[in-house]
């Protein structure tokens, strides 16, 4: 195996409450272990129950939700607020942990509550000791969201943050594609590529946000932000090797499988 696939790419999901984030840590775990490479898992997000996987680093093993819950007197929320920023004290213990991996990977599912780590700056904190040097994120639109304009308007927003706040490379990924119709799928992927197409559509619409959409369009325009957004679906195993080659293409050049 080549020496530059062991540095260990620290890869965040991040996305929306249910967009899928967990599941495609899950999936991508197992597409990469199926195309032989070593991927290790690491749960962020101190208040999950139900992981769909086994994750070889998990933030509960230091943190516990119910924990700050019953000895803050907080709520679910408030005590939200209070591991974010305890994950952050905590992050060059977790950093050592994933020292004792050799791994191509990390592949790093994060809180639902999608704003606490977008934005609070213990997320960048924590991005930072981790290896900001070898991060990307992958951003996962909601597929029901995405559908009409004015949804994908404020995903595409707020994916925005993420490259104002953390300032890494991210792929922008339609989850769940699978529940889509195809041209579904393939309207939000010309609304990605091509800002008039989006203009376009959101002036048919009879919508409040119609006037505040346009100016928002022309700037987004202005932002570099991804101009393709990768269908995926992590229960059919669809656009997990674009993600891959995506990721490679950051940080090795064009490495895809064929070349391996
Ligand atoms: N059809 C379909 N369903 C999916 C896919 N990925 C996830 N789901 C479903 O979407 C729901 C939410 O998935 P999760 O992976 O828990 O989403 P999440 O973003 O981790 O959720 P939170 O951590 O609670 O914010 C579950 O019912 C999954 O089975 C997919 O690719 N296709
Ligand atoms: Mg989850």
């Amino acid at each position: 195996m080549k020496e530059e696939m062991k540095m260990g790419i620290n890869l965040y999901f991040v996305g929306t409450a249910g967009s899928g984030k967990s599941t495609l840590v899950k999936e991508f775990k197992n597409w990469m272990e199926r195309h032989g490479f070593d991927p290790v898992t690491i749960n962020l997000d101190p208040g999950a129950e139900n992981i769909p996987y086994d994750p070889d680093i998990d933030i509960t093993d230091w943190i516990s939700l119910q924990g700050v819950m019953d000895e803050h007197g907080l709520g679910p929320n408030g005590a939200q607020i209070v591991c974010a920023d305890m994950i952050a004290m905590n992050a060059w213990e977790i950093k050592g942990v994933m020292d004792t991996y050799t791994c191509d990977y990390f592949l790093i599912d994060t809180p639902g509550q999608t704003e606490l780590f977008n934005f609070r700056r213990s997320s960048q904190e924590l991005v930072h000791v981790l290896g900001k040097e070898r991060t990307a994120f992958v951003f996962i639109f909601d597929p029901i969201l995405s559908k009409q304009p004015t949804g994908y308007i404020s995903l595409l927003l707020l994916s925005s943050t993420i490259q104002y706040r953390f300032q890494v490379p991210y792929l922008s990924v339609l989850g769940k594609s699978d529940i889509l119709r195809p041209e579904h799928v393939e309207r939000v992927q010309g609304w990605a590529e091509d800002y008039e197409l989006l203009e376009s559509d959101l002036i048919t619409m009879e919508s409040m946000e119609k006037e505040l959409g346009l100016e928002l369009i022309r700037g987004l325009q202005e932002l570099s932000l991804p101009r393709t957004i990768i269908p995926v679906s992590a229960l059919e195993w669809h656009g997990l090797e674009d993600i891959y080659s995506g990721v490679q293409d950051f940080y090795h050049g064009s490495d895809d499988l064929e070349s391996r």
